[in-house]
């Protein structure tokens, strides 16, 4: 059955009277087929948010034809509009229509139908869900997912469910390596580091990804305190009165702590075996550890940590906060008397042993720490010779990312106005102009692109962890939006969790467990050691990248297609820290400004 553009129920009552006189009504048989090339987010929608679907066209056709959203129990109309082309082609040549179904606010489950391009076949998109609390779930697991990760400690059934292990690394007796010997400290010390997050897919402790991972956090605790006094995630300390989402932050501080050397302030890069575990157990993966060599980066990024740490958790834990801050400025102090220290490791395996091949980290710019670390010293201390060295920072714009973290400075130091010195208003105007027109330029761009996301716009972004370039690119619409009040760039924020969740080249939501076609064997060993259960849910997979460094089989070298559902694929199905911090920024971002929005309407009637 052709669906027309206009006159659908009529045409609709005509055909069903006509079949049941004719006496062979078959409903259940008579369903179209569902289309793999109706792209949309798979959980669905809140009531209020823009919300839009792609349809994938193997040719260009002059033709606008109609769609239709039904009901999913009852079939019946729910809204009829028109596919609009979308004018650029995907980065595979191929073309899309957009449906538009803002509309349709009333909660349910619906799908979309259409006649597929080229055939004229009647087909339907999955079922998806409008709901105020759609996305509450996946709001609660994307910080979950951190729980998931917790080094030195057994995960019970009543938080972890059937995910529940046995305690792996310790971490109480982590070797000194050459590296990084001191006098108090010589190579083959003992000292103790527990506790903290496993990185990724892999079981070692990384201070400067961690640094941007603890950065995002907290900052969106900062930005929607309220909402997240709320939020009970069902992790161990759920019933103290600290908010879940900072129990779950200080679980890696107290191991990002015993990162310093209290000797000097210095901080190891990294705590790690020699060589990558293979895919086992955290409790069977009991290679030696190490502490390795003392970074600036990591000595920036810790300071930065310590001195956002300091401010946050002082309503908490005033005499930790002290803390905090006195570790942050030791660390500050170390980097400020060594400011070059870069970590190289493949000139660190020439002259130390073991050898280590684990995660590098290796960072070679480092005025992006130096100004991070001063913004978050000065909001915290106010003291005046670090907002010397944020003054002094060129103010354009650049995306966050482990090895650039230049804007999460920014982004603290506009969300604390109240803060700055009086004469900062012409800094402030410029670093908020630079935000804003970034914001603006990116979301005219997705408005172009054949998936309405600016993510997809520029090849460029489809590096190792492209996904985590798409969620800040959404924490980036967040802050324009908070800067403007302009609700653009809250569509734009949207149409990247959209993006995330299954409008996009491949179709998968890339989040684990959260939609019908999500990864099923991201390279996590914590999940590859379980191969009897599901993946554990929450965690956002890399994504898309046509690099394919890990030299295993993809179904294709285009930039957004490039991405393989197989453990093996580290390079585009792996998970980490980095990457499921700015998915929680933006979910629980977009919940607590709609959350905002409802109590707003709710109190105005
Ligand atoms: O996310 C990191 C990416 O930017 C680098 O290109 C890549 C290669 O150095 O490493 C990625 O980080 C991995 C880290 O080195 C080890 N743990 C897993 C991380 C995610 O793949
Ligand atoms: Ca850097």
């Amino acid at each position: 059955m052709a669906i027309p553009s206009n006159n659908v129920k009529l045409v609709c009552a005509c055909a069903l009277i006509l079949a049941a006189a004719a006496g062979h009504i078959q409903p259940a048989q008579a369903k179209p087929a569902t289309s793999e090339n109706i792209r949309l987010n798979q959980l669905g929608f809140s009531p209020s948010s823009q919300k839009l679907a792609v349809v994938v066209t193997p040719t260009a056709s002059g033709a606008t034809p109609g769609f239709v959203v039904r009901a999913a129990e009852s079939d019946s109309i729910a809204f009829e509009g028109t596919l609009q082309p979308s004018g650029e082609k995907t980065w595979s040549g191929k073309s899309t229509l957009i449906a538009a179904f803002t509309a349709v606010e009333t909660p349910g489950s619906y799908y979309l139908e259409i006649t597929e391009p080229g055939n004229g076949m009647p087909v339907r998109s999955t079922v998806f869900t409008i709901d105020e609390s759609v996305y509450r779930d996946l709001a609660s697991a994307s910080i979950r997912a951190f729980y998931y990760q917790r080094a030195s400690m057994a995960l019970t059934e009543n938080h972890a469910g059937p995910w529940q292990r046995a305690a792996g690394h310790p971490d109480d007796r982590v070797l000194i390596h050459p590296s990084a010997a001191s006098k108090s400290r010589p190579a083959g010390t003992r000292v103790s580091a527990p506790k903290g997050w496993y990185d990724a897919g892999d079981y070692n402790k990384y201070v400067v990804n961690s640094g941007i991972t603890m950065g995002t956090l907290m900052s969106a605790f900062e930005r929607y305190a309220e909402y997240f006094l709320h939020q009970k995630l069902n992790i161990p300390e759920s019933d103290n009165d600290v908010p879940d989402i900072l129990d779950e932050v200080r679980y890696n501080l107290d191991w990002l702590a015993a990162m310093q050397d209290p000797e000097d302030g210095g901080v190891y890069h990294k705590l790690t075996s020699a060589s990558f575990e293979g895919m086992i157990a955290a409790h069977l993966a009991v290679q030696p550890r190490y502490m390795v060599q003392k970074t600036t980066a990591a000595a920036l990024d810790f300071a930065a940590v310590l001195a956002q740490a300091a401010r946050v958790f002082k309503p908490y834990d005033p005499h930790a906060a002290r803390h905090y801050l006195q570790a942050a400025q030791n660390a500050w102090q170390w980097a400020e008397q060594h400011p070059d220290i870069r970590y190289r490791q493949d000139e660190l395996n020439k002259t130390f042993d073991p050898d280590v091949t684990t995660g590098a980290y290796g960072d070679e710019q480092l005025a992006d720490e130096r100004h991070w670390a001063a913004a978050e010293l000065f909001l915290t201390t106010g003291d005046q010779a670090y907002w010397e060295v944020v003054r002094s920072t060129p103010a354009d714009f650049s995306l966050p990312n482990w090895a650039d973290v230049r804007w999460l400075g920014n982004y603290s130091l506009l969300a604390h106005k109240e803060r700055l010195p009086a004469n900062s208003a012409i800094w402030r105007s410029r670093v908020e102009k630079h935000l804003v027109d970034t914001a603006r330029k990116l979301r005219d761009a997705g408005g172009r692109n054949a998936y309405r996301v600016a993510m997809v716009s520029d090849a460029n972004n489809f590096v190792w962890g492209s996904n985590a370039v798409a969620a800040n690119q959404g924490i980036l619409f967040l802050e324009a939006f908070r800067m403007t009040g302009d609700a653009d760039f809250l569509r734009s924020a949207q149409d990247t969790l959209d993006y995330l969740l299954g409008r996009n080249a491949t179709g998968y939501s890339y989040v684990t467990g959260f939609g019908r076609k999500t990864p099923q064997h991201p390279h996590h060993r914590l999940a590859a050691a379980r191969p009897e259960l599901p993946p554990l849910p929450g965690f956002l997979v890399g994504g898309p990248n046509p690099s394919q460094q890990d030299g295993c089989d993809y179904p294709s070298n285009v930039a957004d297609r490039s991405y393989t559902d197989h453990m093996c694929s580290y390079a585009s199905n792996e998970i980490a820290i980095n990457w499921n911090a700015p998915l929680a920024y933006l979910i629980n971002g977009l919940s607590a400004i709609e959350t905002q929005h409802a109590e707003g309407h709710r109190h105005h009637d």
